[in-house]
């Protein structure tokens, strides 16, 4: 059976990739998996029938037969362990990968949602310009282990696995701040994964559900 997943009608990213149904979409151009995207508004995120998928009224939500997930990385988790590809057959060295998604969502990506915050969210408050370069230390701690970590190597733990997918999608959010660019290796790692061959598709998907709703310049 076809998995659905959701995603923004309308992504505030613009089709930039940053949004969390990516992963996931990228999860699948990884094992081979086709997979269905219903669109849902802001709107209809907060309504009984998403709620139902979504205790949090977000995306991405993922369906297939009687399964329903949320959050992105159960969900990635899910797609890796039901097909090969993205996690090794050896036992450790598959809990390893898995150690590496966690650490991806609970150590490198927060800090990385509060410098959106501060800057979004918080930007206008009193505060914010003390604010800011507190949270950017924080991520360039992060990123200095990080780096030390991965050293000359292609990616984390041998071959590309799940957890290269969620590290290179979190650390992605960072490019516009210039902070990736102070970890040569880092910026090349995540280089490497944008270039995949299944990023590639799921970015042009992700993409073309923006611009099929903007208009076209029209030529004069
Ligand atoms: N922990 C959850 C997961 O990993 O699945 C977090 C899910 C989440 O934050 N979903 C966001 C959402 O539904 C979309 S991805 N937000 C709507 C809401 O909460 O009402 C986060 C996101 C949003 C926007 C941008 N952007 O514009 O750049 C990037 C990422």
């Amino acid at each position: 059976m076809t998995p659905t997943i959701t995603a923004f009608e309308s992504s505030p990213d613009r089709g930039v990739g940053l949004a969390r149904d990516t992963r996931v979409r990228w999860a699948f151009e990884e094992v081979g998996q086709p997979y269905e995207v219903r669109l849902v508004s802001f709107k209809a995120m907060k309504e009984p029938a998403h709620l139902a998928l979504h205790p949090f009224g977000q995306i991405p939500t993922y369906e297939e037969g009687g399964l329903v997930l949320f959050e992105s990385g159960a969900i990635v988790l899910h797609v890796a362990e039901t097909h090969a590809g993205l996690l090794p057959v050896d036992a450790n060295a598959r809990s390893r990968a898995i150690a590496w998604m966690f650490a991806a969502l609970n150590t490198v990506e927060p800090p990385i949602l509060e410098l959106q915050n501060a800057g979004l969210l918080e930007g206008d408050m009193p505060w914010a310009g003390e604010r800011l370069p507190l949270v950017m230390d924080r991520i360039r701690t992060r990123l200095a282990q990080l780096s030390v970590r991965l050293g000359e190597a292609d990616w984390l733990d041998g071959a590309f696995t799940a957890g290269d997918l969620m590290m290179v999608h979190a650390l992605l959010r960072l490019r516009p701040s210039g902070l990736l660019d102070e970890f040569p290796n880092l910026a090349a790692y995540v280089g490497r994964g944008e270039a995949r061959p299944a990023y590639q598709r799921a970015f042009a998907a992700q993409l073309a559900v923006f611009t099929d709703k903007v208009p076209m310049e029209q030529p004069s």
